[in-house]
């Protein structure tokens, strides 16, 4: 390189990519879905063992509402309408809900 050569330092930027948010499914509890229903599509949706649907269940029916999990966003709504429409099939107005986690 010849003595009259300026090199600038090489900068690296680095870009900060966000981690996109995880959203929230819901169960909303209800009067007329049976318990073991629930038990049965939160095994079969979300893929959770029995005693874990079954805590899900209970903590829905005794407080109003749980959280079942978290996903991507697109995954979460999808589960989710999966999960409302397995109860209507079957005649139940059991319902899921996403949100985005805080
Ligand atoms: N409350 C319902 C019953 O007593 C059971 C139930 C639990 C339904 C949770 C929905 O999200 C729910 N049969």
């Amino acid at each position: 390189m010849p003595p009259e050569t300026v090199t600038k330092p090489r900068v690296k930027v680095k870009p900060k990519t966000e981690r996109p948010k995880l959203h929230k499914v819901i169960l909303v509890n209800d009067d007329f879905t049976p318990r073991e229903f629930v038990v049965m599509v939160l095994r079969a949706e979300f893929r959770l063992t029995d005693d874990q649907a079954y805590r899900v269940m209970i903590t829905a029916h005794q407080k109003g509402v749980c959280v079942v999990s978290v996903y991507p966003k697109d995954v979460a709504e999808t589960k989710a309408t999966r999960a409302t429409d397995a109860g209507k099939a079957a005649g139940f107005p059991l319902m899921f809900t996403t949100e985005p986690e805080t």
